[in-house]
């Protein structure tokens, strides 16, 4: 008789322990949902974003950002006044390991993701935390860490909506060549821009393309590449693909206003421009920068058809080619 009055015991007894572990990490502990990254189904236009770029949790709560663009961006926490350091960098000391815990004290920063991989950070402590993406310029975010007894303003549906709006947003803001009224068959647009920002943080959408895919000119005829996006740098690259794609390859030359200049005799030439980009935003207390490099020149000796890539790009689609014809 005595087993018998227990089993039902226990049974309630472990029925309860599953409900309470079930039930307690889901009240105090609430896990987030965002995204990073936005990109059109040709690839062509990368939305450089958190979405959304600012939400308001509980300590104790994490958020798990799902990245959502062949571009790759970093989820990155600095320390309150710490020097930002290059991506290849990151924060010494810390291995990212898909989950991390930010407090302010230590920073934090995943590798160069890739849509379908996922970072999640729990924060044990309230506070103000601003979120930056490591490679890009223009991408930041602000997540608002609350004590437990304050109400939260947003629920994860809200998030989910605004991201979309925001996605949408930036995704249809531009159009490449549509802005700066230069059209001419020697003139290609590499690239466009635009900056935007929410109280969150800044984010910014580019273009990664050639706007004409296909160039004709005649023998002796110099083609203009432009860059008019304000982060975005981009390359113009015939033959050899250099190591370090910053630096112009040697046989480039400078016009008297600034535009790199390269003349190409053969198809298989090797010509690279470097960075193609404007100088870096103003900021109070920095020394006064140059324009920065944003047209690229080269004057092309005889006919043929020349191919050529962004080497930073050219797995978004960003090619294109020259056909010179006597
Ligand atoms: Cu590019």
């Amino acid at each position: 008789m005595a087993t018998r009055n227990w089993i039902p015991f226990l049974t309630i007894c472990s029925l309860l322990l599953i409900l309470a572990t079930l039930a307690i990490p889901q009240l105090a502990q609430a896990q987030w949902q965002a995204t990073i990254g936005a990109q059109s189904t040709d690839l062509a236009k990368q939305a450089m974003a958190f979405l959304p770029n600012e939400m308001w949790i509980h300590a104790g709560d994490s958020i798990t950002w799902t990245f959502d663009s062949a571009e790759p961006h970093t989820v990155s926490f600095l320390k309150a006044g710490q020097v930002r350091p290059p991506d290849q960098i990151g924060c010494p000391g810390f291995s990212p390991d898909g989950f991390a815990t930010f407090d302010g004290s230590t920073c934090v920063t995943t590798g160069r993701l890739r849509e379908g991989q996922t970072f999640t950070v729990a924060f044990p402590t309230a506070n103000n935390f601003k979120l930056v993406c490591l490679i890009h310029r223009n991408m930041t975010a602000t997540v608002h860490v609350l004590g437990l007894s304050e109400p939260l303003p947003h629920d994860q549906d809200f998030y989910d909506k605004q991201a979309q709006q925001e996605r949408e947003r930036l995704l249809s803001a531009i159009d490449l060549g549509s802005h700066d009224g230069q059209a001419a068959e020697n003139h290609v647009h590499a690239g466009a821009g635009l900056i935007s920002a929410t109280p969150g943080g800044s984010e910014n959408v580019a273009v990664m393309r050639f706007d004409h895919e296909k160039t004709f000119i005649h023998a002796g005829d110099t083609v203009e590449w432009s860059n008019s996006d304000p982060s975005a740098s981009h390359t113009i690259t015939f033959g050899a693909e250099p190591a370090d794609p910053m630096p112009p390859s040697g046989n480039v030359t400078l016009d008297s206003d600034g535009a790199r200049h390269a003349v190409i005799s053969t198809t298989t030439d090797s010509v690279h421009s470097g960075f193609i980009v404007a100088s870096p935003q103003e900021r109070t207390g920095l020394a006064q920068l140059a324009p920065g490099v944003t047209r690229f020149r080269i004057t092309f000796k005889n006919p043929g058809t020349y191919s050529y890539i962004c080497t930073i790009h050219d797995e978004l689609g960003m090619k294109g080619t020259v056909i010179v014809m006597p």
